[in-house]
């Protein structure tokens, strides 16, 4: 620890006299040098886990695009634990790296380690998840999807499906993890949207984790304490495949007796789609690789990105699932 702060400070101090023999650089321009070669850069991932096969194709892509670019990246993952995050990007001030992105697990608690990294001239980008730290100097920029946007999509499906009920329609959810900012927006944006029809009700909600098997686990004590369940929300596809197969082992059809609406569209839940045990899923693209790399150019090159970086996406029913499949690359 003391090794660290010391570590930290020399940081500080050098830093300190660069900016005075090159008249000052701005935060977030780079090392203030002028370009480097891409070849001499390196740029520390904190990655948040495995969790998801997401979370799998995100990870693969931003390997892989830094690769494509001759960009030395090191990795890390944080198996959805904060603590875990928090000591790799201390690592990666130690080690002096040029820049250093990370996806947080949770929004909150990211103000002492990402003021470190400033202190230590780092510009850190956000990407695929947000912080909610109220001083915005704290990162170059946040690159990723609009989850309340995800959400609301999500809502607006169980609206026109349910325009004609006249009876409560019973809706289970299944959360993100707790914290992280997909979970936190996806339930936002669906519960703003489905309020103005009031027999849409979510009679039941709690975290999976966004995990198979934590979402297997919830949909099974759901089903027992719930009889009369009519549509499942799961904040990512994972969570939807865990609780078809407790539907499926509950005796029920998923995708008719119980309806399900996801959110991600990675292989396997469009697979599920496209075989009619998802109902609609809304697309949250993981392929992020080659838009860091570019925010990571630029900056070397002098250049400013904006602050926020909002990924495209769509969404898909059960046809276009079909048609969309042959060329799903992840
Ligand atoms: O939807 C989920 C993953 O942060 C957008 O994290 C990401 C979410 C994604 O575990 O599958």
């Amino acid at each position: 620890m003391k090794k660290l702060i010391s570590i930290a400070a020399a940081g500080v101090l050098l830093l300190g006299l660069a900016g005075c023999a090159s008249g000052g650089a701005e935060p977030g321009a780079g090392t203030g040098d002028g370009p480097k070669p891409l070849d001499e850069l390196v740029v520390g991932f904190a990655q948040v886990g495995a969790e998801s096969g997401w979370r799998t194709a995100n990870t693969k892509d931003i390997q892989g695009a830094f690769k494509d670019a001759g960009i030395e990246l090191k990795f890390s993952d944080a198996q959805q634990k904060q603590e875990n995050q928090i000591k790799a990007i201390r690592s990666y001030i130690q080690q002096g790296v040029d820049y250093i992105a990370f996806s947080p697990v949770v929004e909150t608690g990211w103000d002492a380690v990402l003021n470190e990294a400033k202190a230590a001239g780092i510009p850190v980008v956000l990407t695929d998840r947000a912080v909610d730290s109220k001083d915005e100097s704290l990162y170059v920029s946040f690159l990723g999807s609009d989850f309340i946007e995800e959400g609301k999509k999500a809502g607006d499906w169980v609206l026109s499906e349910y325009a004609d009920a006249t009876e409560p329609v019973n809706i289970v959810q299944l959360e993100g993890t707790t914290g992280a900012a997909p979970a936190i927006d996806r339930a936002e944006g669906f519960a703003e949207t489905i309020k103005d029809n009031p027999n849409l009700k979510v009679i039941a909600s709690q975290t999976g984790d966004f995990t198979r098997a934590g979402g297997k686990q919830v949909m099974e004590a759901f089903l027992k304490s719930n009889p009369d369940i009519d549509l499942v929300y799961a904040h990512n596809d994972d969570m939807g495949l865990g609780a078809i197969e407790a539907i499926e082992a509950a005796g029920k059809v998923p995708g008719k007796d119980i309806k399900i609406v996801t959110v991600d569209a990675v292989k396997d839940g469009m697979q599920a789609l496209a075989d009619g045990k998802i109902n609609f899923i809304v697309e949250c693209s993981p392929l992020l690789g080659k838009q860091l790399v570019d925010i990571i150019s630029t900056l070397n090159d002098g250049g400013t990105v904006d602050k926020r970086i909002v990924t495209e996406e769509t969404t898909f029913t059960q046809e276009q699932a079909v048609t969309a499949l042959p060329d799903r690359q992840y």
